[in-house]
């Protein structure tokens, strides 16, 4: 007899929980969540915050680039202990209002260069934007094209369920 095979992708790593991603319009916080879900779903734009299992939160760009859509923003992710953030390798802009980020004083900000791929990256670049920006470094730099980062990523955000990581939260 084979195994049940109707078990949910989106259980594949129970443990990967309690975070949303933010980042402008294009980041790629779509194709990050799916590859971090290892959900096999094709990227569409994100037109509404979009809520998968375990409290893995994915936002429209919008929300980062639209002032008028900041209230909406912060009361996505008032219940979410950790906020990803996404800074494109390619781009020095840094898409938020200083400090919006650090509303919430207790959430944990993880600080993600995308799209490291792209010819005219520039990951260090990236790097000095976020720590610019009040992001504290470990920062994980991916692409959903090559894979690479992924899996650290995702080491990194189950690390935080871990007990002893509460009391780390940075911001
Ligand atoms: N080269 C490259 N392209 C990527 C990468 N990640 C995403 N993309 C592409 O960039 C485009 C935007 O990706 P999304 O994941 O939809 O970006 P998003 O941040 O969710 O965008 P919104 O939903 O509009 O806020 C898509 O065409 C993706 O295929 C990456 O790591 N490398
Ligand atoms: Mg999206």
């Amino acid at each position: 007899m084979s195994s049940n095979k109707d078990v949910s992708k989106e259980r594949l790593h129970p443990d990967l929980t309690d975070f949303v991603l933010v980042g402008d319009v294009g980041c790629g916080k779509t194709a990050l969540t799916l590859a971090l879900l290892e959900l096999d779903e094709k990227v569409l734009k994100t037109q509404a915050v979009v809520f998968h299992a375990s409290h893995v939160v994915d936002t429209p760009g919008e929300f980062v680039n639209r002032p008028a859509y900041y209230g909406a923003l912060l009361s996505t992710i008032v219940d979410i202990s950790t906020i990803v953030y996404l800074q494109p390798a390619n781009s020095k802009a840094f898409s938020l209002p200083p400090g919006l980020l650090h509303v919430y004083p207790k959430k944990r900000v993880v600080g993600v260069v995308s799209k490291t791929d792209l010819p005219d990256a520039d990951p260090e670049r990236a790097c000095r934007v976020l720590t610019e920006h009040n992001i504290s470094p470990p920062y994980f730099l991916t692409s959903t094209v090559t894979g690479d980062g992924v899996d650290a990523l995702r080491s990194f955000l189950i690390s935080l369920q871990q007990p002893e990581s509460n009391s780390g939260a940075t911001s």
